[in-house]
């Protein structure tokens, strides 16, 4: 039996009572490995580098397998960028390769440097227009339910690369589950940690591309665009990224 385990932290109170978002982790995990997990996000939770949490929810429950989807890993590349605005002019390169206008493009980089806080979630953003198509408002869509397969194969795939830690494990992740949703188009990501300026653009069909800096050093501020094709079901889209089990795969070498 497996076990969806995932944790949100805030500070002044929950989320839904206006808390400010401090953190949050998904896994999906076989029963042996729950109480090490909880253990290790409380921790997480209680020093982050964006400060105090003083509300911390964790969550189990089971998953059926039968319920459960499996995708690809996503192939994973690295842009060059020595600066903000050349990480910056990359990513719009990449989203537009992948098929998102220029204008949406540039308008989800505004939207995520104009946020007053991060939220916990992502915005939805039409790839062509670059208007917000949810109205999840300041929380946005947190994709929950995932993980990779494998933990062991999947990290030493990573470190092949010279890759390890927190940030790119969950952020592959979530970003193979992401583009495998119908509808989506690409996703752009950097981190709101203060520390973390490695960002990615994501696409089924370029795969992860990491961008070593979007944001400048210290910046607390961070999100999440997905662009979605018009016509999609944005109800269905959501209710996929938020509640469907997606293990993630690495492919056959
Ligand atoms: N679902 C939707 N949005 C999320 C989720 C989620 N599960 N988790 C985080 N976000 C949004 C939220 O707005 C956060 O403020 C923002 O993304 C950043 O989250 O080296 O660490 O967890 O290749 O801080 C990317 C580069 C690291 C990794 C991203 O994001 C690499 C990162 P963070
Ligand atoms: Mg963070």
């Amino acid at each position: 039996m497996l076990y969806s385990v995932k944790m949100r932290s805030a500070q002044g109170g929950p989320h839904e009572q206006g808390g400010r978002h401090i953190s949050g982790a998904e896994r999906i995990l076989s029963e042996e490995k729950i109480e090490q997990a909880i253990v290790a996000m409380l921790h997480r939770a209680q020093k982050h580098q964006r400060g105090m949490a003083d509300f911390i929810s964790l969550k189990v429950e089971a998953v059926k397998t039968a319920d459960i989807f499996y995708r690809p890993l996503l192939p994973l590349s690295s842009c060059q960028a020595d600066s903000v605005m050349t990480g910056r002019k990359a990513a719009v390169e990449e989203l537009v390769k992948a098929g998102v206008s220029t204008e949406a493009a540039a308008a989800g980089i505004s939207r995520i440097i104009n946020l007053r806080d991060s939220m916990r979630g992502a915005m939805l953003l039409d790839a062509d227009t670059g208007l917000r198509v949810d109205s999840l408002g300041e929380r946005g869509v947190r994709v929950s339910k995932m993980d990779c397969d494998n933990s062991e194969r999947y990290e030493a795939r990573l470190l092949e690369k010279g890759l390890f830690g927190d940030h790119v494990r969950e952020a592959l992740v979530l970003a193979s589950k992401v583009v495998s949703a119908v509808g989506v188009v690409a996703e752009l990501c950097w981190s709101d940690d203060p520390e973390y300026v490695t960002g990615y653009v994501a696409s089924a069909k370029y795969g992860y591309k990491r961008i070593p800096v979007l944001k400048e050093y210290g910046n607390p501020i961070g999100g999440r665009v997905f662009f979605v094709e018009q016509g999609t079901d944005v109800q269905k889209l959501i209710t996929y990224l938020q509640d469907q089990v997606v293990l993630i795969r690495p492919e056959d070498k």
